[in-house]
């Protein structure tokens, strides 16, 4: 008989996010047989961005997260500058790229100190490193030792790469630099030198220790490289255009379906949202986002998350670094829990290394924005990509309001429930099979929900007291 484990709330991630899994033992071993993941708030933004100028959307959604924000407001200062066919200066492009690789590298390096590595070693004993569930350490006292010196100074680097972006972008979480047509903030001299020493510290970090740490987690967990594949589908839309143009990005964009690798832009045409086993109204299922609805309905049958289930030609797809790095070739060793954290480390070399480039070639004297009147009519999606994988905003703009707005985020897409024809999530399909020594202690499940580095925040927000 199965042993059903419920998660809840599952920590370290950003955001609100339970799991339930079936455990069974009649194989000889004890393993997840089944899996649902349950985003347990709404988000809602689709929802108060009707009426607004299309203006504040990038200050809105920006909101949606403190993780990710500025991708949030590169996804919609790309669409209203599409809406209004407007080509913006190679000095703001560069800018926004610089502020969103500082987000990126930061973001991946919270990602494997803080949230992923307590899965693997001790912290001290002391808050807020306090452990229950101390099992399958392998790495010696030293190791470990000097692992949490890295958590440390992890925390550091990570304030490093905020203060690193908000030298260009005012602030950060929330900038309000990102604008249709550019950058609102023309960049000093003494500014790119403050940037550059903040870069020259990042990318020591993450050559030095952040890289090294991640092959040695691999090489000493290396049975993970066999767990938690899942489907084994990826997606990218890419990133970090390096042209005016578009035609050059640093991520270039991409699918794995069905084992086939396509190096061509996703059909946008051929994403739908399902809502079947979502908290939303059963007569919006199945719609591209362009026409999509956000109605929300609780409670509602068997559903069971305020996910929706975004699907690529109905397939569920993986998001995020290792997806991108397998469009570039970067990174094509496998998919598995291992192979998403070796990925994001290289990853957040390629990224930091980028950013030495685009910060050289940033001009002083030419500008970063061209004036961009966003029209009182007009519908477009922007695609860029997050620390977590693909975002995609689509909106519509109807007598100089937003008429409709649809977001789809990175975890929407690695965390969804089934779809209507009752296929898993990646995240749940990851999950099946996973060996747990103590259903009551499943850190190997734990193991691979953060390999996803999941962000419910981005996904779900808002509840009411009923
Ligand atoms: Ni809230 Fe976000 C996600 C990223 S993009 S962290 O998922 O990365 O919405």
């Amino acid at each position: 008989m199965a042993t059903f484990t419920v998660i809840d709330p599952v920590t370290r991630i950003e955001g609100h996010m339970k799991i339930e899994v079936s455990i069974d033992a009649s194989q000889g071993v004890q393993q997840v047989v089944d899996a649902n993941v349950c985003g347990t708030l709404f988000r809602g933004f689709e929802k108060l961005l009707i009426g607004r100028d299309p203006m504040d959307a990038q200050h809105i959604t920006q909101r949606i997260c403190g993780v990710c924000p500025i991708s949030h407001a590169m996804a919609a200062v790309v669409t209203l500058d599409k809406i209004s066919r407007t080509k913006i200066p190679l000095n703001g492009l560069m800018l926004r790229n610089l502020v969103m690789g500082a987000n990126f590298v930061e973001s991946h390096i919270l990602h494997f100190y803080l949230l992923s590595a307590l899965d693997y070693i001790d912290g001290p004993a002391m808050r807020p490193w306090l452990s229950t569930w101390s099992i399958d350490r392998r790495f010696d006292k030293a190791t470990t030792d000097v692992l949490i010196g890295h958590y440390i100074k992890a925390i550091e680097m990570k304030r490093k790469g905020q203060e690193a972006a908000a030298v260009f972008c005012g602030k950060i979480p929330h900038s309000p630099a990102y604008i249709p047509g550019g950058f609102t903030n023309a960049p000093t001299q003494e500014q790119i030198t403050l940037f550059n020493s903040y870069l020259t510290e990042l990318i020591d970090f993450v050559n030095n220790i952040y890289i090294p740490d991640a092959e040695a987690l691999a090489a000493t967990y290396n049975d993970y490289f066999s767990i938690g594949r899942g489907y084994g589908n990826l997606l990218a839309y890419g990133c970090f255009d390096e042209d005016v143009a578009g035609k050059k990005k640093l991520f270039t964009p991409g699918f794995v379906l069905n084992g086939a690798l396509k190096k061509k832009a996703p059909v946008m045409t051929k994403i739908s949202e399902h809502v079947k086993n979502s908290w939303y109204a059963d007569s919006t299922t199945n719609l591209n986002p362009k026409a999509g609805i956000t109605e929300p309905l609780y409670p509602k049958g068997d559903a069971y998350s305020w996910l929706k289930a975004p699907r690529y030609v109905k397939n569920p797809m993986e998001v995020g670094p290792l997806a991108r790095m397998w469009m570039t070739g970067d990174y094509q060793d496998g998919i598995s829990v291992m192979d998403r954290q070796v990925a994001r480390a290289y990853e957040a070399k390629k990224i930091a290394e980028a950013m030495a480039r685009w910060v050289s070639t940033v001009n002083l004297a030419a500008p970063v924005y061209k004036k961009d009147t966003v029209p009182a009519k007009g519908t477009n999606y922007g695609l860029t990509e997050a620390p977590r994988g693909a975002l995609g905003h689509w909106v519509k703009i109807a007598g100089g309001k937003i008429a409709s707005y649809q977001i789809i985020t990175p975890t929407c897409w690695n965390c969804s429930p089934r779809d209507d024809a009752g296929q898993m999530g990646p995240m749940e399909k990851a999950l099946i099979g996973t060996v747990v020594q103590d259903p009551d202690k499943p850190v190997e499940v734990l193991r691979v929900i953060h390999s996803f580095d999941p962000c419910l925040d981005c996904a779900v927000h808002v509840m009411r007291a009923k």
